[in-house]
């Protein structure tokens, strides 16, 4: 059965008001990564990171899936074979359009973990160092269930078996700044796939590709699918 692998980076969600990170004006322009997006940083300052988070979260009830994850999830209701979705995004606009195979490798804005009992909890409000883990009863260790610099992002089993067998491989909105994603362009033309990246503009990486295809996601993500 062919397989279908789609990464998606923050482009896909920029046109349903989530800011991407390295775009002019983007997160990474206002705060420093080192800060809020290192294990580092948050044992240095866990209040400024929960609020950086919290904010994300608390934006998050105000947007809505696009054209371009819509067309994803018909992407895969329709294909006759598989379809599996890698998302860099912490967001859950695949899961709201209706996408069912998909990854989170850079955790979920959604979840909380608890670093003393690894419990992963669902969690849509605001979250401090004043809460308790409602499994091990203990408090201040809760943390944004996300991956940042230096951990290992999630799912690299379910990621690599899937690369080494996809016959197509789709790059969706992100800037190929960030490994390992940025190297899995590598390793499905390796196993034979077709590769192609759709992307506001050139990336990083757009030279590895079999092709690119330049434009704003809700317009070009709609058109491929069709
Ligand atoms: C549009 C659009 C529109 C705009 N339509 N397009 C090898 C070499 C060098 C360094 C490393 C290496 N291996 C590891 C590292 C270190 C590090 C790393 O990559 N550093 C680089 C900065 C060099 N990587 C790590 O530490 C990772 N861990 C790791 O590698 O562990 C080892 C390991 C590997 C394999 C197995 C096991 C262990 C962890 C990386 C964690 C990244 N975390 C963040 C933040 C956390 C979550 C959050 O707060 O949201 O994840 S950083 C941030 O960048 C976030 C994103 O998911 C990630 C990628 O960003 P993305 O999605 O590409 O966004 P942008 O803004 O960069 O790009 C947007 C793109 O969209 C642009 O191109 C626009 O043009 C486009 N666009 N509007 C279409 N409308």
């Amino acid at each position: 059965m062919s397989l279908i692998v789609i990464l998606t980076g923050a482009g896909i969600s920029a046109e349903s008001g989530v800011e991407s990170f390295r775009d002019e004006g983007g997160i990474w322009s206002r705060y420093d990564y080192r800060e809020v997006a290192t294990p580092e940083g948050f044992a240095a300052n866990p209040t400024l990171v929960h609020e950086f988070y919290n904010d994300r979260r608390a934006q998050m009830q105000t947007v809505g899936p696009n054209a371009a994850h819509f067309a994803l999830a018909r992407l895969e209701q329709e294909f006759d074979g598989e379809v599996l979705t890698i998302t860099q995004n912490i967001d859950d606009l695949h899961e709201r359009a209706g996408t069912k195979n998909l990854v989170h490798m850079h955790g979920e804005l959604g979840k909380a973990l608890c670093v003393r009992c690894n419990t992963r909890l669902a969690w849509k409000d605001q979250l401090s160092m004043f809460d308790h883990c409602p499994n091990c009863g203990h408090t201040g260790c809760l943390r944004p269930d996300v991956v940042w610099f230096g951990e290992s992002p999630y799912h690299m089993d379910i990621i690599e078996e899937a690369l080494a067998r996809a016959s197509l491989y789709l790059s969706i909105g992100t800037s190929g700044n960030v490994y390992p994603a940025a190297m899995f362009v590598e390793e499905a033309a390796r196993s034979g796939a077709h590769t192609v990246e759709l992307n506001l503009e050139p990336s990083e990486i757009s030279h590895q590709f079999n092709r690119t295809i330049k434009g704003p996601a809700t317009e070009i993500v709609p058109r491929f699918v069709d």
